[in-house]
C-alpha cells in the first residue's frame, strides 16, 4: 500500500463544471453513463497534462472525448485509473460504464441493502462507481437520472430537487434529480427501492417551505417520528445558534439496513444506518433515542459544515468532523442535560480516544499521512476534534465563536477549504492570534498536566503551578507546549466560591475562570487567599488533557459535595472511586484479602439519600469508572486484577447500600409503570437511576429482587426498563429465568433486526466465564451474518471491546477468534473488518504473556494472503 501526504498536495489539473449520470439499475448489473463538462484548472497552471481519472471495479463499455469515441490505443486503463489526453481547455468527457452493485459487500460505493439500492459515497466510494475526480476539491452540478424496474423500486432518489419522471416500456420507470449546488462526489447520493416515507414540513427563518420526507421499509414506519421531531429541532436550533438556513426544498432521510457509518450527510438525501433513525419506545433504549437524534442533527448541521463549506483534502476532515459533533454536543446540550451530555461525552472521550492516541495508530486531529482513507474516521478526528473546537469556543467565548462561524461560513460559501481557513476565520473575527493553538491540529498524543499549588498565608496568595508535557506518538517524538485553557475555581473551607483576583489584576474577576497554560511550566498565582483554598480544577473538562493534581480522598469528597460545577462533582467522585479501585487492585495483586474504603460508600449514600439531587447525576456517579477505563489509566493492564477489583466494590456497595438502593428503585419503578413513555431529559434520569440501582441490587441474590427484575422485564413498556432488566439477568446467576428471558425475548423480536442486536450485544457483554463459546454459539443463530455490520459490531465488537475479561482470555482463545473474524471480514468488507481489530492493536498495554499471543494475531492476519489496504495499513502500523 502506498501513503499519501498531505505536503503533496496540488490543486486538481481539471475541474468538471457539470456531471450528467444515468443510472440503469437491474437485478444482476447496473449500467452508469457519465458526462462530464470539463475544464482545464486556471490555477493549475499552463498546458493540457493528461486527464486521469480515478476508477476501480469499472467495467468500461464505451468512452467519448467531445463526442469522438475513443479506442483502445487514445487511452490507458489501469485497476485504479483512466488517462487520457484532452486536446483543448474545455471538454466533454462521456463514459459507460458496467458494475456489480448486487455483489458489492463492502457496502461502498453502489450497493443493496436488502431490497434496495443505495450509496455510500466518502470517502472514496463515488470511484467505484463511475470514472471521475473522485476528490473533495473537484466540485460539479449534478443531474442524475436513475431508471428502474417500477415494481420493486417505486421510489426513485438522489440529490437536490425531482425534475422530471416517467415510465418506459417493459415495467420501467425513471426520475430526474438535479442539485443545484455544487458539490464533491463524495456527496452524491442514490436510492431505490420500495419504501415508505413519513411526510413534514418546516418553514425556514425566511419564511421558505421545506419539505421533509423520512423513507424506510414498510414495516418501520411507525419508527420514524422520533427522528422527524428531532430534524425540526435540529434546523431550529441551527438557525437559532449559528443562524443556518436550510436551502433547498425538500430534506430527505433513508433508513437502510447494511450500513458501514452511522449516517452520511449527502446532500439533500442523508442516507442513515436505520439504528441510527428507528426509534419507537417499545423497541429502542434510551440511549438510542438519543443517539437517534445526535445522529439526525449531525447529519443535517453537515449541510453547513461540510457541504456548503467542504474539506479540501482527506487530511482536513476533521474540519467538518470535530465542527460538527461540537455542533451537535452543543444541541443535545440544550435539548437536554447540558452536564450530563458532557459526562458522557467525556467519559467516552477518556476511554477511547485517549486509548486510541497512546496507540500505534496514534495521529494528529489534523493528519499528515495515511494509506486507507477509511482509517481515518476516527475518534481522533471525531471526538477530540470537537474538543478543540469547544476550546476554542471557550477561549474566544460565545458571542466571538459566532462572529468567527458566521465569517468562515460567508467567506468560504461554496469552497473546498482547510483547518487553517477555518482558524483564520476564527482569528481574523475575534482579534485573537491562535498560532500556537493550532498545534493541536498537528500534535497527536494526549497532554499531561500536572498541577501543583502553594499557600502563602502572611502574603495571602495562593499560586498554582503548571507543567505540561505530552507522550511521544508515531513519528513524533518531541512536542512543543500546547495552549491549555484551564476553567477553575477556588473554595474555601465551608465550600463557597472565592472571588479570583490574579497578580497584576486590579479586580477580581468572577468566581470561575479560564487560565490560559501557554508554556511548558507556568505559575498563576491569585490574591486576598484569606486561607488555603481547595482548587476545582478543569471545569467542565475545559481541555482533552490528562491532569493531575494530589487530591486526598477527603478533598474529593468534599469538592463531590460541594463544587458548584457539576462535572467536576461527578469528576471528583470519579477520582474517588479511581483511587479506591486501583487500592483493590493493588491488594488483588499482592494475594491479601480485598478491603473497600467505606468512604466511597458514605460518599454514595449520601448522594443516594438526598432525593433533591438530579437523578441523573446520582446515576452517573453510581457508575463506577468501566474497565476498558481502568485499563486505559495503567501503566500495564491487569485485567483479572481489575474485574477481580471492580466486581468486589460493586457487591460491597450492594451490601452497605441495600436498603437506600431498593428504596429509589421501586419508587421510580412505581412512577415508570404510571408514567407514558417519554423521550426527555428528567424521564431519562428516572430510568437511568432505576436500572443503575437494579444492577446493584441484583448482586444481592435476593428473591425479592429477582422478582421485581423479572416483573421489569416481563411487564415493562419501553425497552429501556426491559433490556435493562435482561442485561442484569444474563450477568447474573439465575439460569432459568434467564433462559426463559433470552427466549422470549427473541421470540417476541425476532423479525426486528435492531431489537436482536440489542439481544446479540448483551450476551456478548456477559462478563461470567464461558464467554467465547457463548458468542461462537450465537454466530450460528439465523439472525446473524456477518453480511450486515450492525451484527458484525453486536456480537463480534462488543464482546472484544465490552467483555474484557472473555476476550483477553489468559491462553489467546480470544484473540485468535478475533483474527479469524478479521481474515474473513477482510474479503467481504474491509472497513468493518479493520475497525474490529482495534482491540488486538492495544498490545502494549498488557503483560508480555498477552503481548506475546496478541502480536502473533496481529502477525498471522498479516500473512493470511491479500489483505485489504484498510486491514494492512492498522497491523503494519501496529506492529511497528
Ligand atoms: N461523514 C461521514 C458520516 C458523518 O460523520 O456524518
Ligand atoms: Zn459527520
Amino acid at each position: 500500500s502506498k501513503t499519501i501526504y498531505l505536503k503533496d498536495y496540488q490543486v486538481p489539473d481539471y475541474l468538471i463544471d457539470e456531471t450528467h449520470l444515468t443510472f440503469e439499475l437491474f437485478e444482476d448489473h447496473s449500467l452508469v453513463h457519465a458526462q462530464l463538462v470539463m475544464r482545464r484548472n486556471p490555477e493549475a497552471g499552463a498546458g493540457l497534462p493528461k486527464l486521469v481519472l480515478d476508477g476501480q471495479q469499472l467495467e468500461l463499455l464505451e468512452l467519448k472525448l467531445d463526442d469522438r469515441e475513443l479506442s483502445a490505443g487514445d487511452y490507458t486503463l489501469t485497476d485504479s485509473h483512466l488517462t487520457l489526453q484532452p486536446t483543448q481547455e474545455r471538454f466533454v468527457v462521456d463514459s459507460s460504464v458496467r458494475i456489480h452493485p448486487e455483489s458489492n459487500t463492502a457496502l461502498e460505493g453502489l450497493y443493496k441493502s436488502g431490497k434496495m439500492f443505495c450509496t455510500q459515497c466518502e470517502a472514496e466510494g463515488f470511484r467505484k462507481i463511475t470514472f471521475y475526480l473522485d476528490r473533495p476539491d473537484v466540485m460539479s452540478k449534478f443531474t442524475t437520472t436513475v431508471s428502474a424496474e417500477q415494481h420493486a423500486y417505486p421510489v426513485l432518489l438522489s440529490n437536490g430537487n425531482p425534475i422530471a419522471s416517467g415510465s418506459e416500456e417493459g415495467g420501467r420507470h425513471w426520475a430526474t434529480w438535479e442539485d443545484p449546488f455544487k458539490k464533491p462526489a463524495y456527496l452524491f447520493a442514490l436510492v431505490a427501492g420500495d419504501l415508505w416515507c413519513v411526510e413534514d414540513s418546516f418553514t425556514t427563518m425566511s419564511n421558505r417551505e421545506v419539505a421533509l420526507r423520512i423513507y424506510v421499509e414498510p414495516e418501520n414506519i411507525d419508527k420514524v417520528q422520533h427522528a422527524m421531531d428531532s430534524l425540526k429541532r435540529s434546523m431550529k436550533w441551527d438557525e437559532e445558534v449559528y443562524g443556518r438556513e436550510y436551502d433547498l426544498d425538500i430534506f430527505m432521510i433513508v433508513a437502510v439496513n447494511d450500513f458501514n457509518m452511522g449516517a452520511m450527510e449527502n446532500k439533500g438525501l442523508n442516507i442513515f444506518n436505520s439504528s441510527c433513525v428507528l426509534a419507537k419506545a417499545e423497541t429502542a433504549t434510551d440511549a438510542a433515542h438519543q443517539r437517534v437524534e445526535a445522529v439526525v442533527a449531525h447529519e443535517y448541521f453537515h449541510n453547513w459544515s461540510g457541504n456548503r463549506v467542504t474539506c479540501r483534502d482527506w487530511f482536513q476532515l476533521s474540519l467538518k468532523e470535530g465542527f460538527t459533533v461540537f455542533r451537535d454536543s452543543e444541541f443535545s446540550a440544550d435539548t437536554h442535560s447540558r452536564v450530563v451530555k458532557r459526562i458522557e461525552d467525556v467519559a467516552y472521550l477518556r476511554t477511547h480516544q485517549f486509548a486510541e492516541d497512546a496507540g500505534p495508530m496514534a495521529h494528529p486531529v489534523r493528519p499528515d499521512a495515511y494509506m486507507e482513507i477509511s482509517n481515518f474516521y476516527t475518534l481522533t478526528i471525531y471526538e477530540k476534534g470537537a474538543e478543540v473546537l469547544r476550546m476554542i469556543h471557550t477561549l474566544l467565548g460565545s458571542e466571538l465563536f459566532r462572529k468567527g462561524s458566521d465569517l468562515y461560513f460567508e467567506r468560504h460559501d461554496g469552497q473546498a477549504v482547510t483547518c487553517d481557513d477555518f482558524v483564520k476565520a476564527m482569528e481574523d473575527a475575534s482579534g485573537t492570534d491562535l498560532a500556537q493553538f493550532k498545534r493541536w491540529y498537528t500534535q497527536a498524543g494526549t497532554p499531561r498536566l500536572e498541577v501543583s499549588d502553594a499557600y502563602d498565608a502572611a502574603a495571602q496568595t495562593y499560586s498554582l503551578t503548571f507543567r505540561q508535557s505530552c507522550p511521544a506518538t508515531p513519528g513524533q517524538s518531541e512536542k512543543l507546549p500546547f495552549v491549555i485553557p484551564v476553567a477553575l475555581g477556588l473554595l474555601d473551607a465551608q465550600g463557597n466560591e472565592l472571588p479570583l483576583r490574579l497578580q497584576g489584576e486590579s479586580a477580581a474577576q468572577g468566581s470561575s475562570r479560564v487560565l490560559s497554560v501557554t508554556e511548558a511550566e507556568q505559575t498563576f498565582t491569585f490574591e486576598d487567599i484569606a486561607g488555603k483554598p481547595l482548587p476545582s480544577l478543569l471545569r467542565g473538562f475545559s481541555a482533552p488533557i490528562k491532569l493531575h493534581f494530589p487530591y486526598d480522598r477527603d478533598q474529593l469528597m468534599f469538592l463531590m459535595q460541594h463544587d458548584s460545577d457539576g462535572f467536576n462533582r461527578w469528576e471528583a467522585g470519579q477520582q474517588l472511586s479511581v483511587q479506591v479501585l486501583q487500592e483493590l487492585i493493588g491488594q488483588h495483586q499482592r494475594g491479601e484479602a480485598l478491603m473497600l474504603d467505606r468512604r466511597l460508600v458514605d460518599a454514595l449514600r449520601t448522594l443516594l439519600e438526598d432525593e433533591s439531587l438530579d437523578q441523573a447525576m446520582v446515576a452517573e456517579m453510581l457508575s463506577l469508572p468501566g474497565e476498558a477505563y481502568l485499563t486505559e489509566i495503567s501503566e500495564v493492564a491487569d485485567v483479572e486484577a481489575i474485574h477481580a477489583a471492580r466486581e468486589f466494590a460493586r457487591k460491597e456497595l450492594t451490601a452497605a447500600l441495600f436498603a437506600p438502593l431498593w428504596a429509589r428503585y421501586q419508587t421510580n419503578r412505581e412512577v415508570s409503570k404510571a408514567t407514558p413513555y417519554v423521550a426527555e431529559a428528567a424521564h431519562f434520569a428516572r430510568r437511568s437511576l432505576q436500572n443503575i440501582a437494579l444492577s446493584y441490587l441484583m448482586l444481592s441474590e435476593k428473591p425479592e429482587v429477582l422478582a421485581a427484575c423479572v416483573d421489569q422485564f416481563e411487564n415493562a413498556d419501553n425497552m429501556t426498563e426491559r433490556l435493562a432488566a435482561l442485561a442484569v439477568l444474563v450477568n447474573s446467576p439465575f439460569q432459568e429465568e434467564q433462559s426463559k428471558a433470552l427466549a422470549m425475548f427473541a421470540d417476541f423480536f425476532k423479525d426486528n433486526p435492531l431489537v436482536m442486536d440489542q439481544w446479540f450485544s448483551v450476551q456478548a457483554g456477559c462478563p461470567l466465564p464461558g464467554g467465547l463459546e457463548r458468542v461462537h454459539a450465537l454466530m450460528q443463530h439465523e439472525a446473524f451474518t456477518l453480511k450486515n455490520p450492525n451484527k458484525v459490531r453486536a456480537l463480534i465488537g462488543a464482546f472484544a471491546n465490552q467483555n474484557l475479561i472473555n476476550f483477553h482470555r489468559a491462553d489467546g482463545a480470544g484473540y485468535r477468534f478475533l483474527a479469524d473474524q478479521v481474515i474473513t471480514l477482510n474479503a467481504l468488507n474491509p472497513q468493518i473488518a479493520s475497525r474490529l481489530l482495534a482491540p488486538l492493536t492495544r498490545w502494549r498495554k498488557y503483560g508480555e504473556a498477552r503481548q506475546a499471543l496478541m502480536k502473533a494475531e496481529l502477525e498471522r492476519i498479516l500473512a493470511s494472503g491479500e489483505l485489504s489496504s484498510d486491514v494492512y495499513e492498522v497491523v503494519s502500523k501496529s506492529l511497528a
